[in-house]
């Protein structure tokens, strides 16, 4: 008896260390590949960086107002895995999503999207995989950005990566939009009726209308001044 329960013991023992052996692995291969997501979005955000610089030193203004990184959280990416139907493996985080690092950049004017998504593209190691102009063509509810999927190589010390961004170029007034009807949408325990979304359609429209009104201005000011072409 006494020897039974100890050879379960040992089985025991041994079953929970392969388990825990098992997960960490699989831990270590996840936190392995967030961190080449992050160095991916390190990479853009020089990029970006980059860019403003150098074009603040030929216009005396920045086209970037501001730089948000994300990193896709687990849940969300083990939704967006079931939603995909594919099984949530540390493989197919890679192969299926393109979404897990995304950068939000914020413009000044609507022409800065253009200009820095252009500037970015013509670079020779990054390379456009998917573009949605939610700027010419805005969503059903209004929702304006121009989406880059891209994919970057990230220098290791034996290696090449390359990995997948989501790039989100957008206006200071596109991105106020976005936050607040994002705020709004997710508001817990709240119904969204039909006449809200049709409220928060026509502030889409006027957010694009200052937008408008905006570059105009710049134009002007840019005619008057300095030479209107890009870097
Ligand atoms: P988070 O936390 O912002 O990343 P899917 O990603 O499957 O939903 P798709 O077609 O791959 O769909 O993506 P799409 O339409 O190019 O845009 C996805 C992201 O754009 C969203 O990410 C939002 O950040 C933003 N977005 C798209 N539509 C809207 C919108 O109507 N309102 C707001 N505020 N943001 C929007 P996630 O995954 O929702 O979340």
């Amino acid at each position: 008896m006494e020897n039974k329960h100890s050879l379960e013991q040992q089985l025991s023992a041994l079953f929970t260390e392969e388990l825990a052996e098992e997960a960490q692995e699989k831990m270590h291969k996840y936190n392995k590949l967030m961190a080449y997501y992050r160095c991916a979005m390190m990479e853009v955000e020089t990029k970006l960086n980059v860019l403003n610089e150098e074009f603040s030193l030929r216009y005396d203004r920045n086209p970037i107002s501001g730089i948000k990184t994300r990193l896709k959280k687990l849940p969300s990416i083990q939704e967006k895995l079931k939603r995909l139907g594919v099984p949530p493996t540390i493989d197919n985080i890679e192969e299926h999503l393109s979404d897990v690092a995304g950068v939000r950049v914020v413009c000044s004017f609507p022409e800065d999207v253009y200009m820095l998504a252009k500037a970015l593209l013509s670079q020779d190691d990054i390379t456009l995989i998917a573009k949605k102009d939610y700027i010419a063509y805005p969503k059903e509810n209004g929702y304006r950005s121009l989406h880059l999927i891209v994919a970057v190589p990230i220098f290791l010390a034996h290696e090449k990566r390359i990995m997948r961004v989501e790039i989100q170029l957008r206006t200071i007034a596109m991105d106020f939009w976005a936050s607040l009807e994002h705020q709004l949408r997710y508001k817990k325990d709240f119904q969204f009726t039909e006449d809200m979304a049709k409220e928060l359609k026509f502030c889409a429209e006027l957010s694009a209308e200052l937008d408008r009104r905006m570059d105009a201005l710049r134009e002007l000011v840019q005619e008057d001044g300095k030479p209107s072409e890009a870097p």
